[in-house]
């Protein structure tokens, strides 16, 4: 203890580093100005625009990217860094805005007066901006309000993708711009980006990472909702209604899909009889993308799935969360190979007795390695197919309702017998591996392969 003492003394007492020394204020200042005169223009074809203040400063006054990012931060928290932004040319925006950093969001501040979420939706409405959400972070934004443009994740919108490359100014307010954000790294140039880029996110190792924002700040999301909430435009918001119609048109109505059981056509019903404040858990796989473009996260921490796509995340993250919320409606959506990861974690749910109920999505393949397979060696098949129990006869086993469902219609039966049963339960739902993604079938994609 004595030691620990005499350390923290000595820390206290340590003479100011040369950084310590620089005038972080004026420094802010002169890049906001710079920020603003940028914005003045956005729109205009002036390529100098795409100079880049964060970067060219850094060099400039030789700080490390840490250290600078650390500046700002604390600026951020005393003087609300963006109310002195002029924001007036951001009514040409034609497209913003990712949202993520979903676990920095508090439950307390969302169903409270400050709550992140209705920030930036209200900032999104008075400007006129359409809002994306980045991949798994879909509950984050209402899908059903009149700004929301999609999900920027895996299986995203053609239509979507399309719209932010041509965008004028993109604010990512707390997402990670990686490989799936980035749709593979093909969204914006590298390493300077083809529109303006304000980049708001948590961590400083991420900021300019791969892609040089214009202006890179370094905020929680919900420092940076709160001082969205202060900025006012100087025109009237633009239309948003078309980006809205193109989320709604891509992922209203059911899609065909080869066998007897379809994966839209039972999301389209799951998001209309759960509750709103249901949560959803899965793990990684080609099921997923099912879930992501039919089913509708309309509030705050209904969605629990992880950003780097990890399987055997579903079963134990709704026994969690149904620990957590025993008032809620908990479902765990898995794969087959997903489920055959940490599905014993049912036997957890029997002894706390938490009724989750676990649908498991049965092509009898790993999905996602053997559409890659056969993407880039077509017909080479290699230790993709699984030979898989009776899942619905496993959880009767454990002491749990259990049911297999091998046609659409034979679904929402039960799902209505599981909720009933006041058990754990599983819904072993076979479906044919033909139907590899909602848009496109194995054949299709081995017949493309073949033929290029
Ligand atoms: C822990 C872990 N191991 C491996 C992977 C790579 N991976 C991603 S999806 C996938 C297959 C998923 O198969 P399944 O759960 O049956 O879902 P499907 O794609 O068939 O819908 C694999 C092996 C991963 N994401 N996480
Ligand atoms: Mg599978």
């Amino acid at each position: 203890m004595a030691n620990l003492i005499k350390r923290e003394n000595r820390d206290v007492t340590r003479r100011p580093s040369p950084e310590h020394r620089l005038d972080p204020f004026r420094m802010m200042d002169a890049l906001i100005d710079r920020l603003a005169d940028e914005l003045e223009n956005v729109g205009s074809d002036a390529e100098q625009l795409s100079a880049n203040i964060f970067h060219q400063k850094m060099e400039e006054r030789r700080i490390p990217a840490k250290r600078l990012t650390a500046l700002l931060t604390r600026i951020g928290r005393t003087q609300s860094l963006l109310t002195k932004i002029r924001y007036s040319a951001v009514s040409t925006i034609r497209m913003l805005s990712f949202l993520s950093g979903a676990t920095r969001f508090q439950e307390n501040e969302v169903n409270g007066f400050r709550n992140p979420r209705a920030q930036i939706a209200r900032f999104a409405e008075r400007f006129g901006i359409p809002v994306c959400t980045s991949f798994r972070r879909a509950h984050l934004f209402d899908p059903l309000h009149p700004n929301y443009a999609g999900d920027l994740g895996l299986g995203a919108n053609a239509k979507l993708v399309a719209r932010v490359k041509a965008s004028d100014l993109v604010i990512a307010a707390g997402a990670r711009l990686n490989e799936l954000t980035s749709q593979g790294y093909t969204l914006f140039d590298i390493p300077v980006p083809q529109m303006k880029l304000v980049h708001a996110y948590p961590g400083a190792e991420e900021l300019g990472r791969v892609y040089r924002p214009h202006l890179a700040i370094h905020a929680t999301p919900s420092a940076f909702a709160a001082a969205l909430d202060g900025l006012q435009p100087r025109r009237a918001p633009l239309p948003v209604d078309a980006a809205h119609r193109e989320y709604l048109d891509w992922s209203e109505k059911a899609l065909p899909q080869p066998g007897a059981v379809n994966l839209s056509e039972i999301m389209v019903w799951l998001r209309g009889h759960l509750p709103a404040d249901a949560i959803l858990s899965n793990g990684a796989g080609n099921y997923s993308a099912w879930i992501h473009r039919f089913f509708r996260f309309r509030r705050f921490n209904t969605q629990m799935a992880t950003v780097c796509g990890f399987m055997g995340y579903g079963v134990p993250a709704a026994v969690a969360m149904k620990a957590l919320f025993p008032e809620r409606k908990v479902l765990a959506l898995a794969g087959d190979g997903d489920f055959l990861m940490t599905g014993q974690e049912f036997a957890t749910a029997m002894q706390y007795r938490l009724p989750i109920i676990v649908l498991v999505f049965d092509n009898a393949i790993l999905g996602t390695i053997r559409m890659h397979q056969e993407r880039e060696y077509p017909g080479r098949v290699s230790a993709t197919d699984l030979v898989n129990p009776d899942f619905a006869a496993m959880a009767r086993a454990f002491g749990g309702f259990g049911a297999t469902v091998e046609k659409t219609a034979e679904f929402a039966p039960a799902f209505r017998a599981a909720e009933e049963s006041g058990l754990p339960a599983l819904l072993h739902i076979k479906f044919d591996a033909e139907g590899i993604t909602p848009s496109t079938t194995l054949s299709a994609i081995r017949s493309k392969s073949l033929n290029s």
